[in-house]
């Protein structure tokens, strides 16, 4: 392994330096928050320069460079992941030790970089790790937003939302590059110039701004390479600076521009999987799309010159969901107006460069911007669409049976609406879905005319996560007996996890696995009393939901499980439970009125159970506030029961599944999304798998023979009651009662399904909650959804886009 100090001692005289350069004094003096900034420089600098090195040996192997385009990349803290990644954790921590300081202590300095949402951001970030753990020349490009993911507080049991200043100590792993700085027209109009016999277009009058780009490094695992993720933020360009105004003393009129332009890249939109539809939005999409392609192409130049017909054997753009769909019509446009090529070589070039990821099947989910908006912002883009529409629409065999409905499926301008799927569907030589089933659902349903046209374009590449991230640095007491047992490659391939299943017939490793996860336990109950004052019990069952809050990822029905739980031990004295800890974390979009509602539901329970003497030996509720990739990595280890139960069909594939697997947790879900491949990889018999399955979700609707009523007044003793108590003050102490959920859930008539699965959801759980009793043969499948775990590593994923879609 190449290493970035040749020993603890230069280690220790380089720190000290960068301590004194950055803050002026002594380090004996300085505060945490210096020593982390200059500790994260340090590392910083040094992952720059084997960036530059990398860059180097890229550039001569000729290497493909693979660009992803993602409007998020939820990357956590980088300090401890890059020490690991380095390989010089343990040496920088006993260093730090003997200078008087604490490694955790530093790491606990640097903010949160929430520039994501949730599942889709998160992925971004595993797959930036395993690009570089696999030696692929891949960046990633992204915004730079000034305000992150908000910050959540809970107060009266409601979501409060509190902006995310996470700049504001400054950011020792960026480094911004104006020299790279891209100039971005919106608005204008089209003008058309004849030379010879074509007609070139460009757009005058447009109103611009700058983009400039942020480079943070991306250290892959072993430390020999180092890739980069560019960020940008949008300025305005000089010129628009009003001296006259300025000089008349209308400063803030002077400066108006400024504040138009940064706008752009001022906030991060809150929504996960849905809701879209601001102006801004739009332009933050074409923003990172324009500039990014840009650079993509700058490099491309310099490297090959402008032989762009050689651009898709050197260059692989993808577009992670359809934020970045406009680069196929950017791609056109530079390469017809700039560059002179004719529609159809541009076109060759475009569809042979670009692939696509599918997030979703959700309709309300699906990007549309309404033509009179897109148009106006961006009218040269409109244009080639509006063309890349009528070619499409020309490309259609009229003299086939069901031709009309086909198009009006496929088309990208339908209704007043630009259908950014659609577009990025036809721009791409690969689309792809994130769970086996899910790609099944698209084939069959959502893009299902794209299919019968073009099946050799689509294909599936089921999520994954990094195991570095996600068990050897949130899991030190778990990883380190992983490598006492099967040795460390583990790190470097996690299939060689599948070594721990000898372990299972190992009673006394079975202890040390349960030792573990009781360490971690321990842990998050710290956490948790010092976050919230609540104090859990490490020895109760934790059984965790972390995700964001939806409709159809039913936190609902996990909390009127509680709810029932709670009324039959108070009702009846023969009925009891494993003791368990009933764990919540996760935000909701500040517009989605329906999952804050859910969220203070589950606070208010919280307030009612948890101050009942009568059941507090059995059950707790626990809600963490402000989840995020922070206290994700201490959730996850603590965690006995992983809690996926989203409604079968919507879950395009999850990867909090994959986390909780891979440390040691039981999965209790529907056969959803990637849950469906964990249990066939670790064995129904290791997991609790409940429900309605996709098909039988779809004949029940499709029967219009499903009555919500009928369900609840079958279940009247208990489904009946706990639907009443949403209502009846039960649970209204801490800022009243539940009315909006109850008519929600009943005026849609279970739109989710939380009441049909309801039933078989509690005992599910009961059932699985009381095999805890056997200890040991709970750590038996533990360690063996561990040891199975290891195929979602994403580093397995990004192989097979390396290998089936990017070629690289
Ligand atoms: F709607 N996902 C997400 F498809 O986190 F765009 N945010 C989003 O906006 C969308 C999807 C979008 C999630 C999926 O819900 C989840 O099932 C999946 O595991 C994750 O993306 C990564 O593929």
């Amino acid at each position: 392994m190449d290493t970035i100090f040749n020993s603890k001692q230069e280690f220790i005289e380089e720190y000290r330096e960068a301590v004194r350069e950055l803050s002026g004094k002594k380090f004996e003096i300085t505060s945490d928050i210096d020593r982390f900034n200059a500790l994260a420089g340090l590392i910083a600098s040094k992952a720059r320069s084997v960036s530059a090195r990398t860059d180097d040996r890229f550039k001569k192997e000729g290497k493909k460079r693979v660009y992803y385009f993602s409007i998020e990349f939820l990357i956590g803290r980088l300090l401890d992941n890059y020490l690991i990644n380095f390989g010089i954790r343990d040496m920088v921590d006993e260093a730090l030790r003997e200078m008087g300081c604490n490694l955790d202590d530093l790491c606990r300095m640097e903010p949160d970089a929430a520039l994501g949402n949730g599942g889709l951001g998160r992925l971004a970030a595993c797959f930036l790790d395993s690009m570089a753990h696999e030696d692929i020349a891949g960046y990633g490009n992204g915004m730079r937003y000034r305000y992150g993911l908000f910050k959540q507080e809970i107060v009266d049991g409601r979501q409060v939302e509190v902006a995310d200043e996470w700049l504001s100590r400054g950011y020792p792993w960026e480094v911004r590059r104006p020299d790279k700085a891209v100039r971005i027209g919106f608005g204008g109009h089209v003008v058309g110039h004849t030379e010879g016999d074509r007609i070139f277009y460009s757009v005058e009058g447009t109103e611009d701004v700058l983009a400039v780009p942020y480079d943070i490094p991306v250290v892959g695992f072993g430390g020999k390479t180092v890739n980069k993720l560019r960020v940008w933020s949008a300025e305005p360009i000089d010129e628009h600076f009003d001296l006259e105004a300025f000089n008349r003393g209308e400063y803030a009129m002077a400066d108006a521009s400024r504040a138009d332009a940064e706008a752009i890249s001022a906030i991060l939109y809150p929504n996960d999987a849905g809701e879209h539809g601001r102006l801004l939005r739009l332009k933050q999409e074409y923003l990172f799309v324009a500039a990014g392609i840009r650079t993509a192409l700058d490099v491309f130049r310099r490297e090959h010159g402008a032989k762009w017909e050689l651009l898709p054997d050197y260059v692989a753009i993808h577009t992670n969901d359809t934020h970045p769909a406009m680069c196929g019509p950017e791609l056109m446009r530079i390469l017809m107006d700039e560059e002179k090529l004719t529609w159809e070589e541009a076109w060759d070039i475009v569809t042979k460069t670009i692939s696509y990821t599918n997030h979703t099947i959700l309709p309300e989910a699906l990007e549309k911007w309404p033509i009179a908006t897109f148009s106006k912002l961006l009218p040269r883009i409109y244009d080639i669409i509006d063309e890349i529409n009528r070619r499409w629409r020309d490309s259609f065999d009229t003299s086939q049976e069901g031709w009309q409905e086909r198009l009006r499926k496929t088309s990208v301008l339908w209704d007043g609406e630009v259908r950014m799927a659609n577009l990025s569907v036809i721009c791409s030589h690969s689309v792809n879905g994130v769970a086996k089933i899910h790609t099944d659902i698209l084939k069959r349903s959502v893009l299902n005319d794209f299919y019968a046209l073009t099946p050799e374009k689509f294909n599936n590449k089921t999520n994954g996560i990094t195991p570095r991230r996600f068990l050897a640095e949130a899991n030190p007491s778990y990883s380190k007996l992983i490598t006492e047992a099967i040795g460390p490659k583990w790190m470097d391939d996690a299939d060689e996890l599948k070594k721990l299943v000898e372990f299972e017939k190992d009673p006394s490793f079975l202890v040390r696995v349960g030792d573990s996860k009781r360490q971690n336990k321990v842990r998050l109950a710290r956490y948790v009393r010092r976050e919230t004052g609540l104090v859990i019990d490490p020895d109760s069952i934790f059984d965790v939901q972390v995700k964001r809050f939806h409709a159809y990822k039913r936190q609902l029905m996990n909390i009127m499980k509680v709810m029932d739980l709670y009324n039959r031990l108070l009702d009846d004295s023969s009925f009891s439970i494993q003791p368990t800890t009933f764990i919540f974390s996760g935000k909701a979009a500040s517009s989605y009125t329906f999952a804050k509602e859910v969220i203070r539901l589950i606070n208010s329970v919280a307030d009612v159970v948890n101050n009942d003497s009568r059941v507090n030996d059995l059950m707790k509720v626990c809600f963490i506030p402000n989840f995020r990739v922070s206290n994700a990595q201490l959730i996850y280890p603590a965690a006995e029961i992983s809690e996926q139960i989203s409604t079968a069909g919507k879950e395009a594939s999850g990867t909090s599944n994959m986390k909780l697997m891979m440390n040691g947790a039981i999965t209790l879900g529907t056969m959803d999304g990637a849950n469906i491949e964990i249990a066939q990889l670790a064995g129904e018999e290791n997991e609790k798998i409940f429900g309605l399955t996709t098909p039988e979700v779809e004949e029940l609707r499709a029967s219009g023979n499903y009555f919500a009523w009928d369900v609840v007044n079958a279940d009247r003793d208990r489904l009946g009651r706990v639907m009443s108590e949403l209502t009846d003050n039960t649970f209204a102490g801490l800022s009243g009662n539940f009315d909006s959920i109850h008519n929600e859930v009943m005026s849609n008539n279970d739109y989710d399904l939380v009441l049909k699965d309801f039933r078989s959801y509690v005992d599910a759980w009961e059932e699985l909650t009381s095999s805890y009793a056997d200890t040991r043969d709970w750590n038996r499948r533990a360690l063996h959804n561990t040891a199975m775990s290891g195929w979602f590593s994403s580093d397995r994923t990004i192989r097979e886009y390396r290998d089936e879609i990017w070629h690289a």
